[in-house]
C-alpha cells in the first residue's frame, strides 16, 4: 500500500467534511448525548459532540461512512474537543482517553472497510485547540494574566493524542489553529506521545485566519510558519474561519512560502442569521477548483457547514487535477514575534535592542524593582521604534525571582503588537529562566544563551529542549575551562560546540548563532589590547567554516572602560561594528538609540579610535584617553549637536546633514531658504533631499549605518516634505495645466509599513502633473488590482 507521502505526490487528496453539521441532522436531545454510560451527569452534555464517541457510536460510524461513500481520502476522528482542557466544562475529564481511543477505533474500522490498494484510506487525529489560549489574556485589564499555560496544556495534549495513537490513527491533525502557541504545545505533546508509544507519525497543521489574513493571536503567516518550523510537518493549510473565496489571497500567501505540502478545508460561507451555512456543493465546488486551477493544493476537504454532498464534488473536481508541488525549505535563520524576520545578508546587519536589561540598566532595573511595568514596557516600545529589530530581555538580578519576572515582563510584551512585531531574546544565565520564558512566547525567539561551560551533557539537554521548543539559539565561546579569550580559544570552542549541536542535538546549522564574546579593551591591561581583533578574527572563521551559523556579539561591553563618556563608548562601537560587520557579523545587541557612526567620525578621532579597536599601536590606549580628557567638551557638544559653524555651510549641505543624521531642529527654516534658493519646492525634493537621502541609502549599504539611524532619516524627510507639500500645490496650481498626463495608483505593499519612498514618489508625480491615488501601506495585492482596474489607472506604483 502506498504512504500518505506517495499519494500526495500523484494526486490531490480529499479529507472529509463537518462532523458538527452532520450531527444536527439527527436532532439529538439531552439523553441521546448521555446514553446509557452517563444518565445522572450533573451539567447539560448536549452539545458535547465528542462524547457520542462513547453514548451513540453507531451514528458517528454512520457519519464517518457517508464521507467515505462520497470519496474523502482522509477520515478525521470525532475528538476535535476531546482533551482534558475543553472537557472539563462537562466534567468529562476522567473520560479523555475513552473518548480518544473509541474516537480512533471507529474511524479506523470503517476506513479499513473501504480500504482498496488503489485508494487507500487514512484516519486522521483530530485535535483541536482548546477553548483557552497560552498567549492572550482572559481580562482585558489585567494583560499578563492567563488562564492556561503551555506546561498544563502540553500535559492535556498528550493524553489526547497517545489515545488517539493507541486507537489506531494514521496522522495527526491538529486544527483550527487560533493562537500558535497553543499548537506549539500541541507539537511539543506528539513529539512526546510518539516517543512513549514507539508510533511515529505524520504531523498535518491548520491555521484560522482573521480577516487581516492573521491568527487571532495577531500573527502574519509567514510568522507562523517559522514558529512551527522546528517541528517535523507533512503539510500547513487554511481551515475554518470563512468561506473559500475569501480565504484564496492567504492560501496563496502560504503557498508561496510553504516548504510543505498545503491542506484547504473552508467553511460552506459564512453562517447566515440562523447560523446555517449557505454555499451548496456546486457554487463551493466551483471556488475549490480554482484553488486547483491555480496550483495552490495538495488536500481539500471540508469545514463548518459542509455535507458528504460537498465532498462527492470535490471527489470530482480532484480527479486528473495536478498536486502543488512544495518549495524548497529556506535555509536561512528565521526568527519571529507577530512578523517575521529573516537574518541574511540582504537584510543587512540586524541590531537587537540592550535595554530591557537588569543588569546593563539602571533604569530598567528600577522600574522592575518598583513594578512599574507600564514605563518597563515603553523601553521595549521606544527600542523598537527606533529601529530595534528583536529585543533582547534580562531580569538576572540577585534581587528579582527572576523566573516570575521574565514570565510576566514577556506575557506583557506579547499583549503589544507594536512590541512583539519583533522576536524576542531570552538573555538568562539560569536555565529555569530560559525554559519558563520560552513557554510564553507563540513566536520563535532566540535563547541567549547555552555553553559548554558545564559540559556536554547539560550542554545537549538544554539544545534538545531549545529545538523541542523551537527556538534559535545564542551559544557563547565558553567552556569547561573557562571564557574564550584568544582567537584560538574562540574557534575552538564554537567549533566542537557546533559539532556537538549538529551531530549529537540535531539542530538545523542556521539556528545556532555563535558569540566569540566582546570583551573590553583599553582598560590598561595589556592581555586586553588584542581583544576586539580576536573577536573579529574569530567571526570571519566562523562564518568560513561553520557553514549555516551565525555570529552575534554585545557590544556595550566593549567600551565599559569609557563609562561616562559615551561619545568615546559611541565612536568605539561605531568603528568595532564597521569592521565587525565586513567580517561577517550577522547581529549584535546594542544601544539603538545609539546616533554616531563610522562616516561621522573625523580623521583624526577615526584613527585613534581605530588604533585602539585593531590594536594598531602599543600606546593606542593612552592616546585615546588623552584625546576623551582634552576633548570632552567638544564631545558632548556633539553629542547635543551643537554645531556653530552650521550658518557658514551651504543650504544643500545643512539639508544633506539634517537627513543623515535624523535631526529636524532647523528644517523648517533651512527649507524655506532652499526653496528661494532652487526656485521652487520641487527642486528642493529633487536635489537637496534626494542627494541626501541616497547618502543615507550608500552609508547603509556599506555598513556605516545602522537601521535605527535610517530610520531616524526616514523621518525627517517625511517631515521635510510634509513642510513642503502645501507649497508643491501652490506651484501646480499656479502652472495652471488643467489636463492631466495620466493616472497613477502607488500603495506600499503588503507586509511593509515603510512608506517614505512611495510618498517621494507621489509627491514628485503629483508635481508633474500626474493624476495620483494613493492607498496607503500594508496594501494587500487583489485591492491594488482591483482598484486600478476601477480607476482605469495608466501607471501602478509599488513600494
Ligand atoms: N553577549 C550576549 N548577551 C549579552 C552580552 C553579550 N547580554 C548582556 C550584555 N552582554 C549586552 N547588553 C548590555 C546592555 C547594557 C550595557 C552593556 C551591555 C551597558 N550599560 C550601561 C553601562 O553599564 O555603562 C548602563 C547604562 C545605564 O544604566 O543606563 O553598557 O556580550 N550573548
Amino acid at each position: 500500500m502506498q504512504t500518505l507521502k506517495q499519494l500526495l505526490d500523484q494526486r490531490i487528496l480529499i479529507l472529509d467534511g463537518a462532523m458538527g453539521t452532520m450531527i444536527q441532522r439527527y436532532g439529538l436531545n439531552e439523553q441521546d448525548f448521555r446514553g446509557s454510560l452517563f444518565p445522572d451527569s450533573a451539567v447539560e452534555l448536549k452539545g458535547n459532540n465528542d462524547l457520542l464517541c462513547l453514548t451513540a457510536p453507531h451514528l458517528i460510524d454512520e457519519i464517518h461512512r457517508a464521507y467515505l461513500e462520497a470519496g474523502a481520502d482522509i477520515i478525521e476522528t470525532n475528538s476535535f474537543n476531546a482533551n482534558a482542557i475543553s472537557m472539563a466544562d462537562y466534567r468529562l475529564e476522567s473520560q479523555v482517553k475513552e473518548i480518544n481511543r473509541a474516537a480512533a477505533r471507529i474511524v479506523r474500522k470503517a476506513a479499513d472497510d473501504y480500504s482498496t490498494p488503489d485508494k487507500p484510506r487514512f484516519v486522521a487525529g483530530s485535535i483541536g485547540p482548546t477553548n483557552k489560549s497560552c498567549s492572550m489574556s482572559p481580562d482585558m485589564e489585567n494583560p499578563a494574566l492567563r488562564n492556561l499555560d503551555f506546561d498544563t496544556l502540553a500535559t492535556a495534549y498528550r493524553e489526547q493524542i497517545t489515545a488517539l495513537i493507541e486507537g489506531g490513527v494514521d496522522l495527526l491533525l491538529i486544527e483550527t489553529i487560533f493562537d500558535t502557541l497553543n499548537a506549539k504545545a500541541a507539537l511539543f505533546a506528539a513529539q512526546e506521545s510518539m516517543k512513549a508509544t514507539g508510533r511515529e507519525l505524520p504531523v498535518m497543521l491548520s491555521v484560522t485566519v482573521t480577516e487581516s489574513g492573521r491568527t487571532l493571536s495577531g500573527q502574519t503567516l509567514e510568522a507562523f510558519l517559522t514558529a512551527v518550523s522546528h517541528a517535523k510537518i507533512l503539510s500547513v493549510g487554511l481551515n475554518c474561519s470563512f468561506g473559500a473565496r475569501e480565504m484564496k489571497p492567504y492560501l496563496h500567501r502560504l503557498a508561496s512560502i510553504s516548504p510543505y505540502y498545503i491542506s484547504a478545508y473552508p467553511n460552506a460561507g459564512l453562517p447566515n442569521r440562523l447560523g446555517e451555512y449557505d454555499e451548496t456543493p456546486a457554487s463551493m465546488a466551483a471556488q475549490i477548483k480554482e484553488f486547483i486551477d491555480e496550483g495552490l493544493v495538495n488536500i481539500v476537504g471540508g469545514c463548518c457547514g459542509t455535507t458528504p454532498e460537498h465532498i462527492a464534488r470535490y471527489r470530482e473536481i480532484t480527479q486528473n487535477a495536478s498536486p502543488r508541488r512544495p518549495i524548497a525549505k529556506d535555509n536561512r535563520l528565521h526568527i519571529c514575534g507577530l512578523e517575521d524576520l529573516v537574518v541574511c545578508p540582504e537584510n543587512n546587519f540586524v541590531n537587537i535592542g540592550e535595554r530591557c536589561n537588569v543588569a546593563g540598566s539602571r533604569k530598567f532595573l528600577r522600574l522592575i524593582h518598583e513594578k512599574n511595568y507600564t514605563e518597563a514596557l515603553d523601553i521595549a516600545r521606544k527600542q523598537v521604534e527606533a529601529g530595534a529589530q528583536i529585543i533582547d530581555i534580562n531580569m538576572d538580578d540577585a534581587m528579582l525571582d527572576a523566573r516570575k519576572e521574565m514570565v510576566d515582563f514577556l506575557n506583557l510584551i506579547v499583549s503589544e503588537p507594536d512590541i512583539y512585531r519583533v522576536p524576542v531574546m531570552i538573555d538568562s544565565s539560569e536555565w529555569e529562566v530560559i525554559s519558563a520564558g520560552l513557554k510564553c512566547l507563540q513566536g520563535k525567539a532566540i535563547v541567549n544563551s547555552i555553553s559548554l561551560k558545564e559540559g556536554e551533557e547539560t550542554f545537549l539537554a538544554h539544545a534538545r529542549e531549545i529545538k523541542r521548543l523551537g527556538a534559535a539559539v545564542v551559544v557563547m565561546a565558553f567552556d569547561e575551562k573557562g571564557q574564550a579569550d584568544t582567537y584560538e580559544r574562540k574557534i575552538e570552542v564554537c567549533a566542537r560546540a557546533y559539532k556537538l549541536l549538529i551531530e549529537e542535538a540535531g539542530l538545523a546549522p542556521c539556528d545556532i548563532i555563535f558569540d566569540p564574546n566582546v570583551l573590553a579593551i583599553a582598560t590598561g591591561i595589556d592581555s586586553h589590547d588584542n581583544y576586539a581583533v580576536d573577536f573579529i578574527r574569530a567571526t570571519a572563521w566562523i562564518h568560513e567554516n561553520l557553514p549555516g551559523a551565525k555570529v552575534s556579539g554585545g557590544v556595550s561591553n566593549l567600551s565599559f572602560s569609557f563609562r561616562g563618556n559615551n561619545f568615546i563608548r559611541e565612536a568605539m562601537h561605531a568603528v568595532f561594528l564597521y569592521h565587525a560587520i565586513r567580517n561577517g557579523l550577522d547581529m549584535a545587541i546594542v544601544n539603538p538609540a545609539t546616533s554616531i557612526t563610522y562616516d561621522d567620525l573625523p580623521t583624526e578621532t577615526l584613527a585613534l579610535i581605530e588604533d585602539v579597536v585593531l590594536n594598531r599601536r602599543p600606546d593606542a590606549t593612552e592616546r585615546l584617553i588623552d584625546f576623551a580628557e582634552k576633548h570632552r567638551g567638544e564631545a558632548v557638544k556633539k553629542e547635543n549637536n551643537i554645531d556653530e559653524d552650521r550658518h557658514r555651510q551651504p543650504v544643500a549641505d545643512r539639508l544633506k546633514q539634517a537627513l543623515v543624521k535624523g535631526i529636524s531642529t532647523h528644517l523648517k527654516t533651512d527649507l524655506a531658504e532652499a526653496v528661494r534658493q532652487y526656485g521652487s519646492a520641487l527642486a528642493v525634493i529633487e536635489q537637496p533631499l534626494m542627494d541626501g537621502m541616497n547618502r543615507v541609502g550608500q552609508l547603509f549599504g556599506d555598513g556605516k549605518m545602522f537601521l535605527p539611524q535610517v530610520v531616524k532619516s526616514a523621518r525627517t524627510m517625511k517631515q521635510a516634505v510634509g513642510i513642503l507639500q502645501p507649497l508643491i500645490e501652490q506651484e501646480n496650481t499656479r502652472n495652471g495645466e488643467t489636463s492631466k498626463r495620466g493616472k497613477f495608483i502607488v500603495a506600499t505593499v503588503k507586509g511593509d509599513v515603510h512608506d517614505i519612498g512611495k510618498n517621494i514618489v507621489a509627491v514628485i508625480l503629483a508635481c508633474n502633473n500626474f493624476e495620483v491615488i494613493d492607498l496607503g501601506v500594508m496594501v494587500p495585492a487583489e485591492k491594488i488590482v482591483e482598484r486600478a482596474i476601477a480607476e482605469q489607472a495608466d501607471f501602478i506604483g509599488l513600494s
